[in-house]
């Protein structure tokens, strides 16, 4: 996979040289091409930004630059043989990144981010180049960066990961909290390592056991526990046939009892009485 990145702070970017992502740019499974946005300015003071029309605060990305740097890249990426780029364009008022999307640029061989400053980029740049790429507006949570530079690390990581051959083990994405096409979307439980006892803390028995079935069974009923604490709207999705018999005697414990009007796009799950907070 290729990926480039048109930023005018390139050096925001040096984490892509560590951990995962860094390790799978040097096997060769990743090339990443980041690009100054201010080389691509041909005024003295390197400008970007301009006032908006319309008036309000803050600045807007001038086209120009942006055009000649996403040019520059797009002829360098099809000159080495990169094909199919689809345009990532960072922005709070953009689609909400999730594993789902994840999985979906992973199967793209060439991404390009385009991360913001200031009030954002000109909406004709995005409208222009969706007339010849693929495009993507992405937001990574209801909170507002003041650039989009750390939605680009945290979008790359997501889909390195999913890279094949990038984890070591193919199994290892199969269980994640939200892999799509999973039954039913929990939450991971808790984990733990050696020494089997710390500071006076002791493992859960069954997970010395030995005996797997108990063990899953455990950790399924953690993964409830813990989905019903901080993201009962991934319960409330699931569907009652995602869950068996244990399953549903667990949510029953937490409080929950199948919705009656239940159905596709409503609720599937209902809290009882007395279990809020
Ligand atoms: Cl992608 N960019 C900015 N600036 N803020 C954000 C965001 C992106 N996603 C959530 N907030």
């Amino acid at each position: 996979m290729r990926l480039d990145v048109v930023t005018i702070f390139p050096e925001y970017l040096e984490p892509l040289n560590v951990s995962l992502v860094g390790k799978a740019r040097a096997r060769g499974q990743l090339k990443v091409h980041v690009h100054d946005l201010r080389a691509h300015t041909y005024d003295r003071h390197n400008t970007v930004d301009d006032t908006p029309y319309g008036g309000g605060p803050g600045m807007v990305m001038k086209t120009g630059p942006w055009a000649d740097a996403l040019d520059t890249a797009l002829a360098d990426g099809y000159e080495s043989g990169a094909h199919a780029p689809t345009l990532i364009v960072p922005t709070p008022s953009g689609r909400p990144f999730t594993q789902e999307l994840a999985v979906e640029l992973a199967e793209r061989p060439w991404l390009i981010f385009t991360p913001a400053r200031y009030e954002g980029i000109d909406r004709r740049v995005v409208d222009e180049y969706a007339t010849r790429i693929q495009v993507q507006e992405v937001s990574i949570g209801d909170y507002v960066l003041a650039g989009g530079e750390a939605a680009v690390l945290v979008i790359t990581e997501a889909v390195a990961r999913l890279l094949p051959g990038v984890l070591g083990n193919a199994e290892s994405h199969r269980d994640d909290s939200f892999a799509p096409g999973a039954m039913a979307n929990l939450l991971e439980g808790p984990v733990y390592t050696k020494p089997p006892e710390w500071r006076g803390r002791e493992i859960p028995e069954v997970l010395l056991s030995g005996h797997h079935g108990k063990i899953a069974r455990w950790r399924r009923d953690e993964a409830l526990k813990r989905t019903t604490a901080h993201r009962p709207d991934l319960i409330e999705r699931c569907d009652p046939a995602a869950f068996d018999k244990k399953d549903r005697e667990m949510l029953s414990i937490l409080g929950w009892a199948p919705d009656p009007a239940g159905r596709p796009y409503g609720r599937f799950w209902q809290r009882t009485e007395g279990m809020e907070e």
